[in-house]
C-alpha cells in the first residue's frame, strides 16, 4: 500500500494558496486566513470519510474507527498555523500526510485494528497570546487558567480565542488525554535544519525534541528628548537591550561544542515610545533558550542577568523578567523509532537518527503515550522563511514512511 503522491502535492498547493497574499506564507492562528485553512481541512477530512470535529481546545480531529475500538487510538498529525512570512510546509506537511494516510487506508478498503485519529493541533507556533502549542498543551492538561486570561494586543483573551475557532474553554478537561490513552503518536515534519540534506539521506528518525524556555525581559530606562538629552544623562533602554542580546549570543555560542549545545534567540522586541527622536524608555523582548539539557535551559536566564547586571546598572536601567513557557526535552519512543526505521528500509530508503532543534506538538502529546517523528529534508535547511522548499518526492517519501510505520505499529501494539 502506497500513498497517492500527486494528491498529497495537490493538497499542499491548495493550502499554500490560503495565505496572507502580501506575506507568503502566513496563516497565523486565530486569524480569518487560519479559519480558511481550517475550513479547507475540515472539508477534506469529511470527504475522506473521517468523523470530524473541533475539540474543546480548538484542535481539528478526524477519526476512523478501528476493527477493535477498545484499543487506544493511533494519532497522526501536526499543525496548519504558520509563523509570519513562514514556510509553505512547516506543520501543514504533517497534517496533509496524516490525511493522505487515512485516504489511502480507506481507498484500499482496509480497516486498521486501532482507531486512527488525524489531528491539526491549534496554534503550534508562538501565537499573539505569547503561547505556543495551545491545542496539544490542552491535551496534556497543561493549559492553565492564567493562560486562558492571556490577552493579545487587541485585547482578546485566549479563552475568547478558543471560542472563535470553535473550542470551549469551559470543557478543556474533556479533551485532556491522560497517560496511556493513545497507542502512538506520529508526525511527519520538515527537518528545518541541514543534516539530512547534507547527508543525502531522505528520512530522519527523530531521537528527541529539544526543550524550549521563553522568558519576557522588560528593560526599564527613561524616555527623553533625543536632541536635548546629553549622552551622559541618558537611561537608554535599547542600549541596555542591545548589550543583553549580544551577551546572550556570546554565552550561547560558548556551548557550541557541548554534547547538548544550547541556542538562545531574541527574535521579538517592542521598543517604547519607538520614535526616531525619543530616547527609548523601555524595551520588552522575548528571550528563547533551547537545548536537550534542561538544567542549562533553566539556568540560562539567571546566568545572563548576572553577566549583564553591572552594565545595566551603569546605564541606570532596571530589568524585570518573567517566565512565559517552559517545555521539557522529550525523547521519542524506541518502539516507534524502530517502526519508522523498518518502514524506511522496507521502502528502500536510507534513514538516519537525529535530534529535533525545533519544538513540536509531540512534546505535549507525549503525556498521553509514546511519540515518534519522521523528518524529510528541506532545501538548504531553510524554514520559518518563504524560501522553505521541498520536492514532491520528499513529501511522498515522508507520507509513505508514515503509512508503513503505522501499519507496523497497528499490527504489533
Ligand atoms: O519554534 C519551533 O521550533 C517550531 O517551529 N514551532
Ligand atoms: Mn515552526
Ligand atoms: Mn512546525
Amino acid at each position: 500500500m502506497r500513498i497517492h503522491a500527486a494528491r498529497l502535492w495537490r493538497h499542499l498547493d491548495a493550502m499554500a494558496a490560503l495565505t496572507e497574499p502580501d506575506r507568503p506564507y502566513t496563516r497565523r492562528s486565530f486569524t480569518p486566513r487560519f479559519g480558511e485553512g481550517r475550513a479547507w481541512l475540515a472539508n477534506a477530512f469529511r470527504t475522506a470519510g473521517l468523523e470530524t470535529e473541533i475539540d474543546a481546545a480548538g484542535n481539528l480531529v478526524g477519526r476512523l474507527p478501528g476493527l477493535d475500538d477498545g484499543l487506544k487510538p493511533i494519532v497522526v498529525g501536526s499543525h496548519s498555523d504558520t509563523v509570519p512570512s513562514g514556510g509553505r510546509y512547516d506543520g501543514v506537511l504533517g497534517v496533509l500526510s496524516a490525511l493522505e494516510v487515512a485516504q489511502t487506508v480507506q481507498a484500499a478498503g482496509k480497516r486498521l485494528r486501532h482507531p486512527l485519529e488525524v489531528v491539526d493541533f491549534l496554534a503550534e507556533e508562538p501565537s499573539e497570546f505569547g503561547l505556543s502549542c495551545i491545542g496539544s498543551r490542552a491535551w496534556a492538561g497543561a493549559l492553565t487558567r492564567g493562560d486562558l486570561e492571556r490577552k493579545r494586543p487587541d485585547g482578546m483573551t485566549l479563552a475568547e480565542g478558543l471560542v472563535s475557532v470553535g473550542g470551549d474553554p469551559s470543557r478543556l478537561a474533556s479533551v485532556q488525554r491522560k497517560p496511556g490513552t493513545i497507542t502512538a503518536y506520529l508526525e511527519v515534519h520538515i527537518e528545518q535544519g541541514r543534516v539530512l540534506e547534507n547527508s543525502g539521506v531522505p528520512v530522519g528518525i527523530v531521537t528527541d525534541i529539544v526543550g524550549i524556555r521563553r522568558e519576557r525581559w522588560l528593560v526599564v530606562g527613561r524616555a527623553d528628548h533625543a536632541g536635548a538629552t546629553p549622552m551622559n544623562l541618558r537611561h537608554d533602554a535599547l542600549v541596555g537591550a542591545a548589550h543583553i542580546i549580544a551577551e546572550a549570543s556570546r554565552a550561547a555560542s560558548e556551548t557550541i561544542a557541548a554534547t547538548k549545545p544550547l541556542v538562545a534567540t531574541i527574535g521579538h522586541m517592542e521598543v517604547s515610545p519607538n520614535a526616531a527622536n525619543a530616547v527609548p524608555g523601555s524595551v520588552t523582548m522575548t528571550l528563547e533558550v533551547r537545548s536537550g539539557d534542561d538544567a542549562a535551559v533553566r539556568n540560562f536566564g539567571d546566568m545572563l542577568q548576572g553577566r549583564t547586571r553591572d552594565h545595566l546598572a551603569r546605564l541606570g536601567l532596571d530589568l524585570v523578567r518573567s517566565e512565559i513557557s517552559h517545555a521539557l526535552p522529550t525523547p521519542c519512543a524506541d518502539v516507534i523509532r524502530s517502526a519508522i526505521g523498518e518502514a524506511a528500509k522496507a521502502l528502500g530508503h536510507s534513514a538516519l537518527s537525529l535530534p529535533s532543534g525545533a519544538g513540536h506538538d509531540g512534546v505535549f502529546v507525549a503525556a498521553a503515550g509514546p511519540i515518534g517523528m519522521i523528518f524529510v529534508p528541506c532545501r538548504d535547511g531553510r524554514s520559518h522563511a518563504p524560501e522553505e522548499e521541498i520536492t514532491a518526492d520528499q513529501a511522498a517519501t515522508g507520507a509513505d514512511v508514515l503509512l508503513a510505520a503505522i501499519l507496523r505499529l497497528d499490527e504489533s501494539l
